[in-house]
């Protein structure tokens, strides 16, 4: 099946139907009569890819469960989905772009192709030059306008442009050049730039101006002030080609913007942003951690994309993590889904997947441009462990709502100091235990607890969870494990038939703020032809400013 055949409607597969049973039955249950009903259930349900382990045997499944949901996958052309993506067809139909992120981490020699070319050549082209520019940098051997080596690179960007390489430097910054200061400015408020640069030398500084479009309001304010910036202390136009580069698909805006394309690094326009962290826009990550780091970095992308694409949908990692967030959705009515890496590292990463997971699937359409007959994505969220469970695992533990959780963790640590990373990871194996099997009122009464108080103290557990163990947060394992919640997120979008690669949502707000922006800042009065309530806003907002 094409994935751009109009399937059998989603409720409507014979898959569906026997999930409406199987959850009907699991609702009827708990977590602790499916471990006491069968001794095999861990092996059975425990996954592993790349050196990732998952255990989902917390999970309000059986087996049948899973072969339901894998049917379903099938019933759904999850395989015609997966091909037409590697085959560089245009999945992203309301674009009509290709989808090609796994091009950006695929070997030198693999053939990847779309619109007649094979893209491989272009993305080493491109990986060679950002390597040659970060051991430049690295070494001391790039100097600045004023004969000064680079010790501080900012990188300007937002959205895809800006939370894969935050996130992906705080992640591997154990592995990264301590020399250098890296620092990301994406918000409009000036604050960010302002704070990002304060104790920065601009002789020292380099700037990289990331943005696919080279339009975008945020990124643009933003090069523009650090342009200015630059200038106020240097005084000298020509310094902006030894301070600024540019990571874009435009090159023309580059050019105008008053950066030498040469110090330009492209990509494509089969790179969506939010999938972008492995193309140039990774300059930063490369400059901070390597190319050979980086490197290492793609081989763990490359890899996942390797199990996703070629392992039976029974024992595909992405796939069977997509295939319960869809049970979840639609089955059990969850909101939303916690991400929660047992990992100070990993601080960045839940923001990182907010906006992978949301602003992929949460649409209201399928690719055919109907309403879809189901709840689609889920709100993702979370904190690194352990400092959420002294705050919200409260909710998760005795609220009244169910939310899936994900813990990520590892066996082993980059900064080993006393019993630290044993604490750390006895905390995932028992918030995964809290959550999975509760404390009962009868085992809390045994403990002579008062009457009155025994249900505030009942943990109702029957909360479903995965784990997520491998060894050590390495430049590898970050890729992989990347790897594993965008394919997660493309197979609940092609189980729901909707586009998970525009991100239409996002136009309006931009257009209205254009047209509000001269009301704020012009010196008379405007006419505002809004709403009552976006009028009245604008003119107290003018109002506050006068006084
Ligand atoms: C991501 C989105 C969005 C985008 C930003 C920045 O998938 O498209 O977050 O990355 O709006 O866009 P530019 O890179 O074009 O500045």
């Amino acid at each position: 099946m094409s994935p751009f055949t109009v399937p059998v409607p989603l409720t409507q597969r014979p898959a569906w139907s026997s999930l409406q049973t199987e959850s009907a039955n699991l609702q009827a249950t708990t977590l602790r009569d499916l471990f006491a009903a069968d001794p095999s259930r861990v092996d059975q349900l425990t996954f592993e890819a790349c050196g990732v382990v998952a255990d989902l045997s917390k999970h309000r499944v059986t087996a049948g469960t899973i072969t339901d949901l894998v049917a379903l996958a099938e019933q759904s052309g999850l395989r015609a989905h997966i091909d037409a993506m590697f085959a560089g067809e245009h999945i992203n139909t309301s674009e009509d772009r290709a989808v090609l992120h796994v091009a950006l981490r695929a070997p030198s020699d693999d053939i990847i192709t779309t619109d007649g070319a094979n893209v491989v050549p272009g993305v080493h082209e491109v990986l060679d030059r950002m390597a040659t520019f970060a051991n430049a940098i690295r070494s001391g051997a790039f100097k600045g306008h004023t004969g000064q080596s680079i010790s501080a690179v900012v990188n300007i960007g937002i959205g895809g442009s800006d939370l894969g390489p935050v996130m992906a430097y705080e992640a591997l910054r154990f592995y990264s050049d301590r020399r250098l200061t890296m620092r990301f400015v994406s918000n409009v408020d000036a604050t960010d730039f302002v704070e990002a640069t304060h104790d920065l030398d601009p002789e020292r500084t380099l700037f990289i101006i990331s943005s696919k479009t080279f339009t975008t309001l945020e990124t643009m304010t933003n090069a523009h002030s650090a342009r200015q910036w630059l200038l106020d202390s240097i005084g000298d136009e020509a310094a902006i080609a030894r301070h600024f580069v540019a990571v874009s698909t435009n090159a023309e805006e580059v050019a105008k913007f008053g950066i030498d394309t040469d110090n330009m690094f492209g990509f494509w326009d089969w790179v969506g942003g939010r999938y972008s962290m492995d193309s140039a826009i990774g300059l930063s990550t490369m400059i901070a951690i390597g190319p050979d780091n980086f490197e290492s970095m793609l081989a763990g992308f490359h890899d996942m994309d390797e199990h996703f694409r070629t392992t039976p949908f029974e024992r595909n990692l992405p796939v069977l993590m997509g295939l319960l967030a869809v049970w979840y959705r639609n089955f059990f009515g969850c909101q939303t889904i916690a991400v929660l890496p047992y990992s100070q590292y990993l601080k960045r990463f839940p923001a990182y997947l907010q906006q992978l997971t949301m602003e992929s699937n949460g649409k209201h359409v399928t690719l055919e441009g109907v309403d879809v007959d189901v709840d689609t994505g889920a709100v993702y969220w979370g904190e690194p462990g352990t400092n959420g469970q002294h705050s919200f695992y409260q909710l998760l533990h005795q609220g009244t709502t169910m939310v899936p959780v994900d813990f990520i963790g590892f066996a082993k640590t980059n900064n080993p100091l006393g019993d630290h990373h044993d604490i750390l990871m006895s905390n995932v194996f028992a918030q995964a235990q809290a959550l999975a099997f509760g404390r009962s009122a009868a085992e809390i009464e045994s403990e002579g607890v008062p009457a009155s108080v025994v249900p505030h103290k009942v943990m109702p557990g029957n909360r479903p969870s995965t784990v997520l163990l491998s060894d050590l947060l390495t430049p590898y394992r970050l890729g992989s494990l990347i790897a594993l919640y965008e394919h997660n997120v493309f197979t609940q979008g092609a189980i729901w038939g909707i586009d998970s690669f525009d991100q239409w949502g996002v136009e309006l707000g931009k257009k209205l703020a254009q047209a509000i922006i001269p009301q704020l800042t012009s010196t008379i009065d405007p006419a505002l032809d809004h709403d009552a309530s976006t009028n009245s806003l604008i003119t107290r907002y003018r109002d506050m400013k006068r006084q």
